[in-house]
């Protein structure tokens, strides 16, 4: 079911146009398809059920033409404030109705009102997933710099100040109604030499060990590694290895998030995937795609088919533990050329794609053959899912929910940007975006 918002800027009228008009052609695919998935022993309305049921949370600082460290190329009627992001963030969800969060970014989203900024959310269908911290960046009139580190800041009172700001992001995510802190640090070095590998850990643990005592009972910290980048010879949280290794010391409500993004090239991330469920320490997932680094190009643009097995490894972590499993799902991408809202759609389509590949996957065969020693085989079960077209599934499910068939088809008749670029105001070109 659509859940109905008082005045949304795409009408459940421009939607229901749009797919009363694919509507017949989706419903034969589907019926079609859900003869060949009989014929394989799976029940098509079971898949779809899983598929209507999935959502993943939108990243606020997605919906600005977020660039490259580079430039930015804005777009008109792009967004200027937190509240024109959610507007926007609203457009994603009601027209796939799988983005009924948003996640946070502080100080980047701070208000004044946060009530006001709920109520704003909550009319338009929204509420928010984990907030984010950032003690990556200087902020004006800030008292002391992270240039050299911030949570594993050699100076007692710069990790004082970064545990502070961690705290206040928990302070007001709780205004929110969030249930998790994301905390990404830039922290690391530049020279061979420059900082001692095991004294900036012991800094972080102790400086996060203050950060887990300020969280409420029903709420989790997740700890998101990357590779580099600021820091180009180190990073202190660099990979999942150590990742686990704090989350473990740390405690139960202590937990890893992967970022797509944030590991070398070739990288098995679906291993890691699996290694961190197993152990009960995969808390979330950032959605991206990348080609060298930290790219946060659009979610299954890339590789799809490691989308894929990274939702199988998803898949078979939710049947081993139905009730326990329970990731935060988010996107976090960065749009330079493209309308955010345009490929954020997108991207949760690809998302929807490898979670119902995943789900086709027999599990009973595929372990016959894993034990019985067949490589071929095995691989072979893998790809019989993969290589389905499941796309009148998720035609089937958007409709069933009262999303849009076509989202991004519907939003460009909507001219929604366009109607926005006449009252928004649009930023020059200038600076660095996001990296
Ligand atoms: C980082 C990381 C974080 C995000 C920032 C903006 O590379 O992915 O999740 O908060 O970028
Ligand atoms: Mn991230
Ligand atoms: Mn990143």
């Amino acid at each position: 079911m659509r859940n109905t918002v008082a005045t949304p800027a795409i009408t459940p009228d421009q939607i229901d146009t749009s797919n009363a008009r694919l509507e017949a052609e989706a419903v034969r695919d589907y019926a079609h398809l859900g003869e060949q998935l009989a014929r394989r022993g799976i029940d098509v309305e079971a898949v779809l059920a899983e598929v209507m049921a999935f959502s993943v949370a939108v990243p606020s600082w997605g919906l600005g033409t977020g660039g490259t460290r580079f430039g930015r190329y804005p777009i008109a009627g792009g967004p200027n404030t937190l509240f024109e992001k959610i507007e926007d963030c609203a457009v994603i969800q009601q027209l796939t109705q799988a983005t009924p969060r948003v996640s946070l970014h502080f100080p980047w989203d701070k208000v004044k009102d946060y009530d006001e900024l709920k109520g704003f959310a909550a009319a338009q269908g929204l509420g928010f997933d984990a907030v984010n911290s950032n003690t990556f960046q200087d902020q004006a009139g800030q008292g002391l710099s992270y240039k050299f580190g911030s949570l594993t800041h050699a100076d007692a009172a710069t990790r004082q100040q970064a545990i502070d700001h961690n705290l206040e992001c928990i302070e007001i995510g709780q205004k929110l109604d969030a249930k998790a802190l994301t905390v990404w640090l830039g922290d690391g070095s530049n020279f061979a030499g420059q900082s001692d590998f095991t004294r900036a850990l012991e800094r972080y643990l102790d400086s996060m060990a203050v950060v887990y005592a300020g969280l409420p009972d029903d709420w989790r910290v997740f700890m998101e590694h990357k590779l580099y980048e600021p820091a180009f010879y180190s990073t202190v949280i660099q990979d999942w290895g150590t990742s686990i290794l704090c989350a473990q010391k740390l405690g139960p409500k202590a937990q890893c998030l992967v970022d797509l993004g944030h590991h070398a090239p070739n990288v098995n991330i679906e291993m890691i995937v699996a290694r961190l469920s197993q152990f009960g320490k995969l808390g979330g997932f950032h959605f991206n795609d990348s080609k060298y680094g930290d790219d946060d190009l659009d979610a299954g643009s890339v590789n799809p088919f490691q989308l894929f097995l990274v939702f199988n490894e998803l898949v078979e972590a939710k049947s081993r533990d139905p009730h326990g499993f329970d990731p935060a799902y988010m996107l976090d991408q960065s749009h330079n050329i493209t309308d955010p809202i345009e490929s954020l759609m997108m991207s949760v389509g690809s998302i929807e794609q490898a979670l119902t590949r995943a789900l086709l996957i027999d599990r009973v065969t595929l372990r016959g053959y894993q034990d019985g020693n067949d490589p071929l085989m095995a691989h072979a079960t893998l790809k019989e899912a993969y290589d389905t077209d499941v796309r009148p599934i998720l035609k089937i499910a958007r409709l069933r929910v009262g999303a849009a068939i076509d989202p991004v088809g519907v939003y460009r008749a909507s001219g929604y940007r366009a109607q926005k670029a006449a009252i928004r105001i649009t930023q020059g070109a200038t600076g660095g975006g996001i990296v």
